[in-house]
């Protein structure tokens, strides 16, 4: 059967990517964009403006493209979700119902939704964080991820939805700036090091977080959505990673490639709080196991490519 895809909040950090690789393995007319305001470069394919929160406009999109498949992707990540919590909520969280209803409605084959490392807090093992363990996260962003875990498994479990999803680490990438996250700096400092030689940083020289390059991210988002059910023994959400550093050992992987670059620190940032409450790595064995998630990129190879397409980017602009 023809795929009909609709992706919600297609202008952010991962939506970007995630359209061009739908495009490319559905075709461009079968993968609807949206988002809240026009993309900043023209789209590839069909395109709407929708608003998550506005669920009639929502099910016109619905009724109009007789969606198979449904990516959410509009959210308020950490940092300004503590400058706004309750919009956070309310995004994050009737978005997500608007969605799981509408899909249910019009009998949608798969839904994916991104959750993320955000869920677990400061009493949550803070190395090899496993899948299942205490989760008290301190943001409204990661509360919000919390509970949206929750109701997917419940539309999965009461309505059969089958609604899938991620804890994504830290997402690097190059082609969509970030949008307001914790772990942003991992994305300024390769900006700041190629266009200014130093960078000062909002987390503390030894902050380990987890982190996944973002081709990585969408590689394992297309595996999991392409799973048999069957093989999915997580239906809230499942930990994922391919990395993990600090900004220090991270500085020294870019001096490589821009000797001259420098680092300092600034040490009184809110997303440090954040940042503390996080875990340092994480285990994602049942991503393995269950549909042969398998990362490519590590802290070298990551630095390459990102100083790599950010010096071309530089040059051509
Ligand atoms: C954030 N980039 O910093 C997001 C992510 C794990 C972090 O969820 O809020």
């Amino acid at each position: 059967m023809e795929e009909s895809i609709i992706i919600i909040g297609s202008n952010g950090q991962i939506g970007t990517e995630l359209a061009t690789a739908l495009r490319l393995k559905y075709g461009e007319k079968s993968v609807v964009t949206s988002d809240i305001r026009q993309p900043n470069t023209p789209s590839q394919g069909p395109f709407e403006i929708v608003n998550v929160l506005d669920k009639e406009l929502l099910q016109s999109l619905f009724e109009k493209y007789k969606p198979t498949q449904v990516y959410l992707l509009a959210a308020v990540l950490s940092a300004v979700g503590e400058q706004n919590p309750k919009l956070a909520w309310d995004l994050n969280m009737t978005g997500l119902l608007n969605v799981l209803d509408l899909s249910v409605t019009y009998r949608v084959d798969k839904v994916f939704w991104p959750s993320s490392i955000a869920v677990f807090g400061p009493h949550s093992p803070k190395e090899e964080t496993p899948q299942y363990c205490i989760m008290d996260p301190s943001t409204v962003y990661g509360l919000s991820k919390q509970a949206g875990e929750r109701w997917c498994e419940y539309y999965f479990n009461k309505y059969g939805l089958d609604v899938r999803s991620i804890r994504y680490p830290g997402l690097i990438s190059w082609k969509a700036a970030p949008g307001g996250g914790t772990t942003d700096y991992a994305i300024h400092i390769f900006h700041e090091a190629l266009s200014k030689g130093t960078y000062e940083c909002f987390l503390s020289a030894e902050t380990r977080l987890p982190m996944l390059y973002m081709e990585d991210a969408i590689q394992g988002t297309l595996q999991l959505m392409d799973a048999p059910a069957e093989n999915l023994t997580i239906r809230s959400s499942y930990n994922l990673t391919g990395l993990s550093f600090t900004p220090a050992e991270l500085a020294e992987a870019i001096k490589v490639h821009v000797p001259e670059f420098s680092i300092s620190y600034s040490n009184n940032d809110p997303r440090q709080a954040i940042a503390d409450g996080w875990p340092s790595s994480i285990n994602d064995e049942y991503a393995r196991k269950d549909w042969g998630w398998n990362p490519q990129f590590n802290l070298k190879a990551m630095t390459e490519e990102m100083i790599k397409n950010l010096k071309q980017n530089l040059e051509t602009t």
